[in-house]
């Protein structure tokens, strides 16, 4: 009996010791860990990158990092601590790497996510599915029914509103007078006193300029390649505005929207200058927060034409939306002179294609070729 106890007790410190052993902290192999050095996040235009990250095992040493790139496989058992990527097409991607240390323990992974477009001064939008209009509530009468619209192309959109020194130095390549700034200051703020008109001539410009096929005849009209009038958007392949269906798309962040009733934010004050805060004028592109895709003063600095002429919403789901058939121009986003309500991503206005004003300008976009 007294034997019998003994041995159970002497079973049991043993399982004890094991135990401590096993999760004793000098014994367990740590685990080792990865961190990012550099690398370029967000909207890129470089066809290039290079990333960078180091590595630490406290209890014994780095044996190899590995990489992969768009969760394909790992590779490159090295320990080299960088890499350049180069051959990665448009669009969104990520790198990733850990670190194995010699035990054969694998650490944490660090990543980098990234979205090229080739065009300087655009991002690349990935086409997609979106409910537009007023999905809030609270809105005006013309931003419902909400409707599903469908992108089946992927489009650049210009980074920043058009500013006063690209509208100028159109102006004097092609002997057009200047719009007048209204003594708020030319350079780097957004152009204003341009008319729809005035805004597709600097588009066709632009066009002209880099041998693209030019968007719109010289009635307005959208053409395709071979200079016939079309409403299908994907066939415009030159500089144009965006259709009121992408501006929206674009402004609520595209694929990577966080649902934010402002472009950006739900906080007004984080990204747009609007009426409460511009001191009654437009300012410097850029200076607000971007929205989930880079883009900057979607919401507020100026009113931003569309391509697309002003019609009611309906509830039927579409694909590619492009309204063609009412006497107005849409134009969209709120401005300097906007009260809160008037910069949300759903609000609309609209104009005659030859309107002008001293809180409306625009920003271009062009459809990326299938
Ligand atoms: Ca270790
Ligand atoms: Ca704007
Ligand atoms: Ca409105």
């Amino acid at each position: 009996m007294k034997k019998s106890f003994i041995s159970v007790f002497l079973f049991l410190l043993l399982a004890v010791v094991i135990l401590l052993i096993k999760e004793c902290p000098f014994v367990k192999n740590k685990l080792p860990t990865a961190t990012k050095v550099s690398g370029q996040e967000g909207n890129i235009d470089q066809n290039s990158s290079t990333f960078s990250w180091s590595g630490n095992d406290q209890d014994g040493s780095i044996a190899k990092y590995e990489y992969r790139k768009d969760g394909g496989a790992w590779t490159n058992p090295a320990l080299n601590t960088s890499y350049t990527w180069n051959d990665y097409s448009e669009g969104s991607h990520k790198f990733e790497v850990r670190a194995q240390d010699n035990e054969g323990a694998y650490s944490n992974v660090v990543s980098w996510s990234f979205t090229y477009s080739s065009v300087v001064g655009m991002v690349l939008v990935e086409g997609g599915t979106f409910t537009m209009g007023d999905t809030w509530g609270g809105g005006y009468q013309d931003e419902i029914p909400t409707y599903k619209v469908t992108f089946t192309y992927d489009f650049y959109i210009g980074k920043y509103e058009t500013t006063f020194d690209e509208y100028d130095a159109f102006c004097e390549a092609t002997g057009r007078s200047k719009p007048s700034d209204w003594g708020f200051g030319r350079g780097s703020r957004p152009v204003i006193e341009v008319s729809w008109n005035d805004a597709i001539a600097y588009c066709n410009w632009l066009s002209e300029k880099e041998n693209l096929p030019k968007a719109y005849d010289s009635n307005g009209y959208l053409i395709d390649k071979d200079r016939m009038i079309t409403t299908d958007i994907t066939k415009a392949l030159g500089y144009r505005l965006p259709t009121e269906a992408e501006w929206e798309y674009a402004a609520r962040g595209g694929n990577k929207s966080k649902g934010y009733k402002y472009s950006g934010s739900d906080n007004v004050d984080n990204v747009a200058w609007y009426k409460d805060n511009s001191g009654n004028k437009t300012h410097e592109v850029g200076k607000k927060a971007p929205n989930e895709l880079g883009l900057y003063d979607m919401s507020g600095n100026v009113f931003e034409w569309c391509s697309d002429w002003y019609g009611n919403y309906y509830s039927y789901a579409q694909t590619n939306r492009y309204y063609s058939l009412s006497p107005n121009r849409v134009y969209r986003g709120g401005s300097w002179a906007t009260r809160a309500p008037g910069v949300r991503v759903a609000d609309r206005e609209n104009d005659s294609p030859i309107s002008t004003g001293y809180a409306l300008g625009f920003r271009i976009a062009r459809t990326v070729p299938y």
